[in-house]
């Protein structure tokens, strides 16, 4: 693209998970100079980093996978219902392979710092080896859940034993058997690694802080017969993408729950329970947005736990109370609550009971010691904006984007920041991420930065950046939209709250990604109105 001063570089992409490799995919068919570094040795993101026993997608894997090239989505054939880790990361390599990108990626790379010169309008990007590469645009596509969390709990360094973050799984299998494992955290992750340590270990202790709904998977093999019928459905599926608040269907029955007589109500819960999957919090049109109709929900799936769970005591420590269903995120497993009724499985809240210190041989709270071979994290991420604010990015006139963010996060679509020049960002905050289905998030957020690049370089202008006015009223879009919901009622990730001293904002755009593409797509067809484009 035209001459402001010496590049490597049209574009910069950093990361190789789906986002990046779909970026890179598109940028290399149109023709820009264009490269990804990758902190990992391999593509895939998350899926190459979460390999923890039981990691597998909370989203039917026909769902989530690519819709923009019909060939790739006729091709591939899922094994089941909800994808394995192993197979998802397969399909990302297979991606990768496909569209020839492995040439185009440096691996074993960190970015660890871009400056944006303000007089060339260039950003110059530090890896962690020392290397200093320039390019004219950078597009994040470093994940919303890719900077994990461990908690700084006293005496950790002391710990003798074997200690994983379940987001940084080792490659080599684990040899768990006949250990006495401990595990901290009972998020999506851990409801989903813990039954699996428990089918392998001596003992294993759970020290939960806050009881989760989980509703069971109901995972199974694919039948021929679906396998057969998913080409056919490819078209239904692209309208779905934009036309649907998740970009796939979630069946409901369009009816209000508080509308709905008790029997009709449990007919339709225990069907949902039955199928399984996170469909449950959708059955019902008011669940998400009414105390009263949410509670409904809720109490319907406490009463699983209670069932499913012998120990009266037990099963009433892990019921979730004081927060309404579906507004931290709902969890998925099959054995996760039944594995409580084992005798070597023991559960700790440290609620009443909270870990005092890590010792050389294990964890003490305020009411026991636990002796440990093994201490697995399960305790998330510096979700949103971690793996963003951890990078060392400095935008005009040596602004931070970490200085900046101090008070929490705020961008103009989820895509581009103000006073950060030519910097996009994929499934950044402010953008639907993870309250959609984010293959479809991804999706759009690469098709909508390729056009406005292509845009530019038609038109011969070399910078875009978002306007603070833009931006503020986007903040407010994204603040009303949350404030329609219920998600303020709980301590989530949604809001910072899982980081001491992170700043509390809801940093998702809650308003459904139907709705926020059509807010995008107007954006660009008024000539990215918003954006200053020189
Ligand atoms: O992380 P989390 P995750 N002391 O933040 C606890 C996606 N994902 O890795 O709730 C003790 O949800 C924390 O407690 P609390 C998905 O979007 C998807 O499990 O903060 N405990 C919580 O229990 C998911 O939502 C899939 O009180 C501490 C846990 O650690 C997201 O990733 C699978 C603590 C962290 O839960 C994150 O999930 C896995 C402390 N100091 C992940 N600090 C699927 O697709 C934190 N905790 C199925």
């Amino acid at each position: 693209m035209g001459d402001r001063g010496w590049i490597d570089y049209d574009v910069l992409v950093i990361g190789a998970g789906f986002a990046g490799l779909h970026m890179l995919s598109e940028l290399k068919k149109a023709g820009f100079r264009c490269r990804a570094y990758e902190t990992g040795s391999g593509v895939g993101g998350t899926w190459f980093w979460n390999r923890y026993p039981g990691a597998r997608c909370d989203i039917e894997s026909v769902d989530y996978c690519f819709l923009h090239d019909r060939t790739l989505h006729h091709d591939w054939v899922w094994s089941e219902r909800f994808a394995t880790q192993p197979e998802i990361l397969r399909y990302a390599e297979h991606f990768a392979d496909r569209a020839g990108l492995l040439p185009l990626i440096t691996f074993d790379t960190r970015i660890v710092a871009a400056d944006f010169d303000t007089s060339s309008s260039v950003w110059s990007v530090r890896t962690e080896h020392g290397d200093e590469v320039r390019s004219r645009f950078l597009v994040t596509a470093v994940g919303c859940m890719s900077a994990p969390q461990t908690p700084e709990i006293p005496g950790l360094s002391r710990f003798r034993g074997e200690r994983f973050h379940t987001a940084r799984w080792p490659r080599e299998p684990v040899d768990l058997a006949g250990k006495r494992v401990g595990v901290i955290g009972t998020g999506s992750s851990g409801i989903q690694v813990i039954p699996e340590i428990a089918g392998k270990a001596a003992e294993v202790v759970v020290f939960q802080r806050t009881p989760n709904f989980s509703v069971p998977a109901g995972n199974r093999p694919l039948t021929e017969a679906e396998r057969a019928a998913e080409p056919a459905k490819y078209d239904e599926r692209v309208t779905l993408a934009s036309t649907t608040r998740f970009g796939h269907v979630v069946p409901g029955t369009g009816q209000p729950i508080l509308n709905t007589g008790h029997d009709d109500r449990l007919a339709v819960l225990e069907d949902r329970w039955a199928l399984g999957g996170t469909s449950i919090v959708a059955a019902f049109t008011d669940t998400g947005r009414d105390l009263r109709a949410n509670a409904l929900l809720a109490d319907f799936v406490r009463d699983k736990i209670r069932a499913t769970v012998t120990d009266p005591e037990t099963a009433e420590r892990l019921v979730p109370k004081g927060y309404p269903i579906g507004t931290k995120r709902l969890c998925v497993s099959d054995g996760y609550f039944a594995a409580f009724n084992q005798d070597h499985v023991r559960l700790v809240d440290l609620r009443t009971e909270p870990i005092e210190e890590i010792t050389a041989d294990g964890v003490r709270t305020t009411g026991d010691t636990f002796p440990l071979d093994v201490l697995v994290f399960a305790t998330g991420f510096d979700a949103f904006t971690g793996a963003l604010t951890r990078m060392n990015i400095t935008g005009r006139d040596g602004v931070s984007l970490a200085e900046q963010w101090e008070k929490g996060p705020k961008t103009y679509l989820g895509l581009a920041m103000a006073g950060f020049p030519n910097l996009f960002t994929i499934t950044g905050p402010g953008s639907t991420t993870v309250l959609s289905n984010v293959l479809r998030a991804i999706e759009h957020h690469v098709g909508w930065i390729r056009d406005l690049l292509l845009t530019l370089r038609s038109t011969d202008r070399l910078v875009a950046e978002a306007e603070p006015a833009a931006q503020e009223d986007w903040a407010a879009q994204v603040a009303a939209a949350a404030n329609r919901t219920l998600y303020h009622h709980a301590d989530s990730y949604y809001l910072g709250a899982n980081i001491d001293g992170k700043a509390r904002v809801f940093m998702p755009y809650a308003g459904g990604l139907d709705v926020y593409r059509r807010i995008c797509d107007s954006v660009a067809s008024e000539g990215y109105r918003g954006f200053t484009l020189s």
